[in-house]
């Protein structure tokens, strides 16, 4: 299926939420294809719609069974569902692929749901930014409901988990988890706790664990909700879904949503100007006195300092 659009007809058909070309619109921008930029400006103009759900936590924790559940739920609730899955370059993507497939199955012909899977590449810094601007394109596509699901485990997992306006940490009754994901840094981007497999021995104890920890934080407005579920079976999705959706009214009403979107903009507006002014002054100096700085560094001619200082100069 290799259908060739041009830039305006692409954008055009991506906007009006036609499957084939949104397809393509997300590999033009995970491939920074040439066009791609034109097309994330004219998705940027159209997204903010879409309530964007961060799905994280550790390997093999239910994840992918608990988005599909989650989609599901959605659209019996009438709303439109995209997922994103990011798959990590680890031994763990084969449980990635399988639940990918199972949900696949689960999820298939319904016009109203779309999933697309991410790979990490390697380029993790790279990660994160074009999480956001598929999202962007899903969000301008019409997507009500945007799942991000990424598993836990580094900090650019924890980067793709913080481009969504809610986070989820999803974790499993084992004792030790609790511990883990703090040392993780997941308790700090938790919105709402998930203790999936419920149906497991030592639930009710992790949930009082976490619950334990969290009070020990500082108080804040939003109190961070620790919920059972059971994904395989379907139990407590249906009120997990009351939670998130608990939190996008609290975040609208308080203006966090506003906040948290204003910064993750900045974020990326500064994230694009460091790239232009460091190519530009990187050309400014070229390469033979940059290699000649190198250099004087090398042989102790100069320090770094004074190093940046002369070709900051320049
Ligand atoms: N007992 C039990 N098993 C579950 C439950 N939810 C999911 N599982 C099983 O746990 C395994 C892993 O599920 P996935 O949904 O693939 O987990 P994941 O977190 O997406 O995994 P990765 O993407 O590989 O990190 C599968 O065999 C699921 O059937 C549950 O509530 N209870
Ligand atoms: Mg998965």
């Amino acid at each position: 299926m290799h259908t060739s659009f041009d830039t305006p007809e692409l954008i055009r058909r991506t906007l009006a939420g036609e499957r084939v070309p949104l397809a393509r619109a997300i590999s033009w921008v995970e491939n920074e294809a040439p066009g791609s930029v034109e097309l994330l400006d004219a998705c940027f103009e159209k997204s903010g719609r879409a309530f964007r759900l961060g799905i994280t936590g550790p390997p093999g924790a239910g994840k992918s069974t608990l988005v599909t559940r989650l989609a599901q739920e959605y659209r019996r609730r009438g709303e439109t569902v995209a997922i994103v899955a990011v798959d990590p370059t680890s031994p763990f993507s084969g449980g990635a692929l399988l639940g990918d497939r199972v949900r696949m199955t689960e999820l298939s012909g319904d016009p109203g749901v779309f999933i697309r899977s991410m790979a990490t590449r390697g380029s993790m810094g790279g990660l994160a930014v074009h999480t956001a601007q598929v999202c962007d394109v899903l969000d301008a596509a019409g997507f009500q409901r945007i799942l991000i699901e990424t598993v836990g485990v580094g900090q650019s997992e924890l980067e793709v988990a913080q481009t969504a306006d809610s986070t989820a940490v999803v974790l499993v009754p084992e004792s030790g988890d609790a511990v883990q994901a703090m040392k993780a840094g997941l308790m700090e981007i938790a919105d709402v706790f998930v203790i999936n497999k419920a149906d497991r021995e030592g639930a009710e104890r992790a949930s009082f664990a976490i619950r334990s920890a969290l009070e020990l934080r500082a108080h804040t407005a939003w109190k961070i909700p620790v919920h059972l579920t059971i994904a395989s079976q379907n139990g407590g999705v249906s009120e997990l879904v009351d939670r998130f959706e608990e939190h996008l009214v609290f975040l609208r009403e308080t203006g966090t949503l506003e906040e948290r979107r204003r910064a993750r903009l900045e974020q990326r507006l500064q994230d694009l100007l460091q790239a232009r002014l460091w190519n530009a002054f990187r050309e400014r100096v070229g390469d033979e006195r940059w290699r000649e700085a190198l250099a004087e560094l090398a042989q102790r001619r100069r320090t770094p300092h004074q190093a940046a200082e002369l070709l900051a100069g320049l």
